[in-house]
């Protein structure tokens, strides 16, 4: 019910917006000299108190999901932006000038800052990201680390992804697609208008192939057998569910394996949670596996150095190394300790991001390990909470039909959101299917929404 409410409130703000005239619709030369049929413009917003203070409280709704010590504001409509999402949230503000000044200090950032400090940065609109990343350089030359950057609006015309594959963590509060729909709902434009408008920009996503590709394409991509098996099934299932089987009892996984193994592409397991983990229930398992056609997945998360590595992987009651499709893998200790994996057919996930509250992976470090993860043989994908290259698989564990917490530090998001925002590949659903009172039933609702969600990304 928030959740819609929250949407209202969102859809009748960006309608007061669309009132202050920050949208035109005609025949505009951006910055970048492409030709648009419309324009934003964020900048009367300034003048107009009520919704600079409406939209700091939305910004600051995003903001307290992640601390940061500064704020700052891509010069200049972001500007007023910053400032009152400052005001609102108590944090500190630093300013970006534009250009050098010659005289005094000759700093490019403005105001009271420590080097390490993290830093939320606020841009009104993104169309190609080359603004931001203008600011985020002045920032970095300072050691101020970009926690994470709120767009108010997305242009829908590549920055978004160009920020994301460089490892920044980028999230915006409106995309054009949805904009135009509440336009049109609203009929507050002409069809031709909006017809215009969205050829113009699935235009713009063809020249710069950046709609999802679908999983036939993407297996074109992987190279691992693991990957292309994994994605062969969820083709032939329709399914592009993994299930967290979470649960400590080796009954309790068999019984929920098989009653719901038809709707899965894959199982995923914490062998070390099981009280009773033995040869025999793995082989049964296996048995279920082959005979629902899923994947096994044990979420080890290894990160130790090559020596012990491998002996957590070949050896101990747990034996990963007999039974496991694929492994997750911290990349910690360095590339270099991913040897221990090389005599293996096991396909590696590797953790980019995690999806827990205030986890300590920043974007330098996601950078680092998708890098690492592309140029890998046996790194078939990355578990993250962004958009990631293409030629690997997103893995997104963290969902759940409703837009929640488990109030234990653990973030959820939508099937939807998971395929239309981030692309991802795979969502992995835990005490979401099993949790309730028919996992069955759960499953089968997962299976659906996911593979409805991975259609309309399509589009
Ligand atoms: O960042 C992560 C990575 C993983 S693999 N966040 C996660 O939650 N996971 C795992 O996904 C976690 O260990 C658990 O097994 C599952 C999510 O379970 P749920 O019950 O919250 O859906």
């Amino acid at each position: 019910m928030s959740k819609i409410r929250g949407v209202l409130e969102k859809n009748s703000f960006f309608l007061e917006l669309y009132q202050l005239g920050i949208i035109k619709f005609g025949d505009f030369t951006l910055k970048s000299s492409l030709k648009s049929p419309f324009y934003i413009d964020f900048r009367p917003i300034a003048s107009s108190p009520e919704l600079l203070k409406k939209l700091a409280k939305i910004l600051q709704k995003e903001a307290r999901k992640k601390p940061t010590d500064l704020i700052c504001g891509v010069p200049y409509a972001a500007l007023p932006m910053a400032t009152a999402l400052s005001l609102e949230s108590d944090i500190p503000m630093i300013i970006k000038r534009k250009e050098n000044k010659d005289y005094g200090t000759q700093r490019l950032i403005e105001g009271l800052y420590d080097k390490g400090q993290s830093c939320l940065l606020i841009e009104d609109v993104i169309t190609s990201g080359e603004s931001l990343l203008e600011t985020i350089e002045s920032l970095e030359k300072e050691e101020i680390q970009v926690s994470t950057i709120l767009v108010v609006l997305d242009r829908e015309q590549g920055g978004m992804e160009r920020l994301c594959d460089k490892g920044y963590h980028i999230q915006a509060l409106f995309h054009i697609h949805e904009v135009l729909d509440l336009l049109d709902e609203k009929k507050l434009l002409e069809s031709q208008t909006l017809e215009d408008v969205r050829a113009f920009l699935k235009e713009t996503l063809q020249m710069q192939n950046l709609q999802r590709i679908s999983y036939e394409k993407k297996r074109e991509k992987i190279t691992h057998p693991t990957g292309r098996k994994l994605l062969d099934i969820a083709l032939k299932k329709k399914s592009n569910l993994i299930l967290s089987a979470d649960l400590t009892k080796s009954q309790s996984i068999l019984q929920l394996a098989s009653s719901t193994g038809s709707h899965l592409c894959a199982l995923k397991l914490h062998a070390d949670i099981i009280e009773d983990f033995s040869a025999e229930f793995i082989g049964e398992l296996k048995t279920i596996a082959q005979k629902n056609h899923f994947l096994l997945i044990e979420d080890r998360k290894f990160g130790d150095i090559r020596n012990s590595t491998a002996l957590q992987f070949y050896k101990g009651i747990f034996r990963i190394a007999h039974w496991a499709d694929m492994v997750t893998v911290h990349l910690i200790a360095g590339s270099k300790s991913l040897s221990a994996f090389e005599k293996s057919s096991s396909g590696l996930i590797s953790i980019a991001k995690m999806s827990s509250e205030g986890q300590l992976m920043d974007a330098n470090y996601t950078k680092k390990v998708l890098n690492i993860s592309r140029k890998h043989p046996q790194i078939i994908g990355s578990v993250c909470q962004q958009r990631i290259p293409e030629d690997l698989l997103l893995f997104t564990p963290g969902v759940h039909l409703e837009d929640i917490s488990d109030g234990k530090g653990q973030k959820y998001l939508t099937p939807q959101r998971a395929f239309n925002e981030q692309h991802t590949d795979f969502i992995i659903v835990g005490r979401g299917v099993y949790q309730g009172n028919d996992p069955v039933a759960s499953a089968k609702a997962y299976r659906k929404h996911s593979w409805i969600a991975y259609e309309e990304s399509l589009n």
